[in-house]
C-alpha cells in the first residue's frame, strides 16, 4: 500500500500578493488582467470567491460581481520563487515528488527520508514548514494514490488536511458526485448524467466494455478509478535546463552592503539547490530588477563546472559590476546557472524555467482532460 500526499497552495497567485501587500489583506482581490483590457482573472483571494469569483472570469464580470475589487498585476518571479521553495522543501522529505504546476505537487512519502510511519503526520508537518518558510498556507490530501491524494486535498480548503485511509477508499468514491472525479470535465460529467451516472456508486455499475465504447480509452481509468484503483507512479521531475534563486524585496535596496549581502544570500540558496538536484553547469547568469522594473541579465561562461562559493562568488561580483546597482535602487536579484553538464552546448540557455514547469504541468493537465 502505497502513501501518497497532494500539496496544493491556497489561492496561491492571490495570497501572495496578500502577504507581500499588506493593504490586499482581507479584501476581495484578483490577481490577472484588467477589466479596460478585456483581461481574465488567473486567481482570486477567498474574500473575493464570496462574489463568485473564480479564475478563468473575465475581469469585467468579476469586477461587476464586486464593485470594489481590487485588480493586481501578476509577478511570476515570485509566484516562480515560491514554488522552488516549496519544491525545496518537499525535497526534504522524498526525491519522489512530481509537481502538476506552480503551486502543487503529488509526493511518495511511503518510505521518507525521515523515517516517519504516518503520512497525515508529514502533511501536517510540510504545512507548517509552509507556513513558516513562506508565510503562506497550503491544503494537503493524503490517500493510497494520486487520484485520491488529490480529491482529498481540495476537501478542506483552505489550509485543510484531509485523509482518505485504505479502509474508506470505497465509501468515499461511491459518494463522490461525479465532477469531483480528476478528469471529468463539464462536458464528460454531463454525458455522464446523460447515461444516469451522478456519483461513483453509478459509475461503478458499468462494465469497462461499456465504459471503453462511450469514452473510448478514458473507459479504462474510469473503471478503474471507479474502484479507488490508480497505478499510476509518482514521476519526479523531468530533467533540468537551470537551477535559480532569486529574490524580490518588499523595500528596494539601494545600500551596496545590502545589495551584497542579499547577493551572498542567493549564492547560498543557488549552492544548495545545485547541490541538491545534482547538477552543474557552466554558464551564470545575473538577473537585476530596478527600482522601475525595468529588467537586465549579464552571463559568463566559465571553462569550469560551478559547484562552489568560491567559483560563483567572483563572477557574481563582476556580473553585478556591469550593472547600473551603484546608480539605481534595487527591486530583485537573481541568479541562475545553466549550461548543465551533459547537456548539449546549444541547448544551453537559462531563464527558460517557466516554460519547463508550467509548459509541462499543462500538457500532463490535457492528457487527463478527457471531456
Ligand atoms: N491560474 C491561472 N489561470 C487559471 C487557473 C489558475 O493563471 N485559469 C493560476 C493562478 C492560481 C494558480 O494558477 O493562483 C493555482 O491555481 P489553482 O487552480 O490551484 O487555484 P488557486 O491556488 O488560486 O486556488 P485554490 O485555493 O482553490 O487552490
Ligand atoms: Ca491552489
Ligand atoms: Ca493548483
Amino acid at each position: 500500500m502505497r502513501k501518497i500526499i497532494h500539496v496544493d497552495m491556497d489561492a496561491f497567485f492571490a495570497s501572495v500578493e496578500q502577504r507581500d501587500n499588506p493593504y490586499f489583506r482581507g479584501k476581495p482581490i484578483v490577481v490577472g488582467g484588467r477589466p479596460e483590457s478585456r483581461g481574465v482573472v488567473a486567481a482570486a483571494s477567498y474574500e473575493a470567491r464570496r462574489f463568485g469569483i473564480h479564475s478563468a472570469m473575465p475581469a469585467r464580470t468579476a469586477q461587476q460581481l464586486c464593485p470594489g475589487l481590487i485588480f493586481v498585476k501578476p509577478r511570476f518571479e515570485v509566484y516562480r520563487e515560491v514554488s522552488e521553495q516549496i519544491r525545496d522543501l518537499f525535497g526534504r522529505y522524498t526525491d519522489l515528488v512530481e509537481p502538476l504546476s506552480l503551486d502543487e505537487a503529488y509526493l511518495d512519502v511511503t518510505t521518507n527520508k525521515k523515517g516517519l510511519p504516518s503520512a497525515t503526520l508529514i502533511a501536517r508537518e510540510i504545512k507548517a514548514q509552509i507556513r513558516e518558510e513562506t508565510a503562506l498556507t497550503a491544503s494537503a490530501g493524503i490517500s493510497v494514490n494520486k487520484f485520491l491524494a488529490k480529491i482529498a486535498s481540495d476537501m478542506r480548503k483552505p489550509d485543510g488536511l484531509f485523509l482518505i485511509p485504505p479502509q474508506k477508499v470505497e465509501a468515499f468514491i461511491e459518494s463522490l458526485a461525479i465532477e469531483k472525479f480528476y478528469g471529468v470535465g463539464k462536458v464528460t460529467a454531463q454525458k455522464m448524467r446523460r447515461l444516469g451516472i451522478e456519483n461513483g456508486a453509478d459509475l461503478k455499475r458499468f462494465e469497462e466494455r461499456e465504459l471503453i465504447s462511450k469514452f473510448g480509452k478514458a473507459g479504462t481509468y474510469f473503471y478503474n478509478i471507479a474502484r479507488g484503483v490508480d497505478n499510476r507512479p509518482v514521476v519526479p521531475n523531468r530533467v533540468r535546463k537551470s537551477v535559480g534563486a532569486e529574490r524580490s524585496y518588499a523595500r528596494d535596496l539601494s545600500e551596496s552592503e545590502e545589495i551584497l549581502a542579499n547577493l551572498n544570500e542567493i549564492v547560498e540558496i543557488l549552492l544548495r539547490r545545485l547541490s541538491k538536484s545534482g547538477t552543474r553547469g557552466r554558464t551564470l547568469t545575473l538577473k537585476v530588477k530596478y527600482g522601475d522594473y525595468s529588467q537586465v541579465t549579464r552571463s559568463r561562461t566559465l571553462t569550469e563546472s560551478i559547484e562552489n562559493q568560491a567559483q560563483i562568488l567572483p563572477v557574481a561580483l563582476s556580473l553585478l559590476d556591469s550593472t547600473e546597482v551603484s546608480k539605481r535602487s534595487v527591486r530583485l536579484l537573481g541568479l541562475t546557472v545553466s549550461n548543465l553538464d551533459g547537456e548539449d552546448e546549444e541547448s544551453g540557455e537559462g531563464g527558460d524555467e517557466q516554460g519547463l514547469s508550467e509548459g509541462s504541468g499543462s500538457c500532463r493537465q490535457l492528457t487527463l482532460n478527457f471531456s
